[in-house]
């Protein structure tokens, strides 16, 4: 049995993560492979909690690093279960991922490394798809504002935080403007494809020794 694909979603607010991801998820049960969606924040988890009265009450504070190492740590909670459903072959699906705890952590003026050091050895992604606007769109979607970080001229620093990944071997740009929920659904479900293939041929040369 081969191990399952890690494929995260990641980008900045509003740019269809969870529309998409959802989406993805349907798709992949349509199609009959075995996945799961896992959303950060995992709001539900103990230290879930604690971050999600962190984005939604502008009244309680955290210092940056304490809110930073708890986005990690919510990451953490959940590292185990994803490795053992990829070890059981099954596909996981992130919502968000370390990607998005170091470039809005580092978009704050914390230092990138540091922002990188708690989540090393956190699963690799066999992909990482980010969802980018070459204009600033996503201020304009419905929602944006309800929350700590909905502020345009923050979102800009957080994708310039986004962009210093973009060299990464798993790291694959997808570009919604003006692309419609099927259009966008489309570019990811191709890119799922290829390293699905990739993953199988790998399985293949495997069994052949
Ligand atoms: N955060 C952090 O600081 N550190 C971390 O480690 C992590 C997160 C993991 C909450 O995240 C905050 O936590 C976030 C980063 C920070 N910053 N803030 N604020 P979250 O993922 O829980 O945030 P969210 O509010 O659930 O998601 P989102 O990013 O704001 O939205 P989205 O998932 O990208 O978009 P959506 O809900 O799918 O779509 C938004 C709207 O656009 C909706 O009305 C859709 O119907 C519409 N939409 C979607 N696609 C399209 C297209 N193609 N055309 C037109 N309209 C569309």
């Amino acid at each position: 049995m081969t191990r399952g694909v890690l494929i995260a979603i990641e980008g900045l607010d509003r740019t269809g993560k969870t529309t998409q991801t959802s989406r993805l998820l349907e798709r992949l049960d349509k199609s009959g492979v075995d996945a799961t969606l896992i959303k950060f924040p995992e709001r539900t988890t103990p230290i879930g909690r604690i971050i999600n009265t962190y984005l939604t009450d502008k009244a309680f504070e955290l210092s940056d690093q304490s809110a930073h190492l708890l986005f990690s740590a919510n990451r953490w909670e959940l590292a185990e279960k994803i490795r053992n459903l990829l070890e059981d072959g099954k596909t996981v699906v992130l919502d968000r991922y370390v990607y998005s705890g170091v470039a809005y952590s580092s978009a704050k003026g914390l230092p990138f490394d540091w922002c990188l050091s708690p989540d090393l050895g956190l699963p690799k992604p066999d992909i990482v798809l980010f969802m980018k606007f070459k204009h600033e769109d996503n201020v304009t979607r419905e929602g944006f504002g309800e929350e700590r970080y909905e502020v345009a001229e923050f979102q800009q620093r957080v994708k310039t935080q986004f962009e210093k990944f973009q060299n990464e071997d798993n790291w694959k740009t997808i570009y919604v403007d003006n692309k419609s929920i099927e259009e966008v659904g489309e570019l990811i479900w191709a890119e799922y494809e290829v390293v699905a293939r990739r993953e199988r041929e790998a399985l293949q040369k495997f069994t052949k020794l």
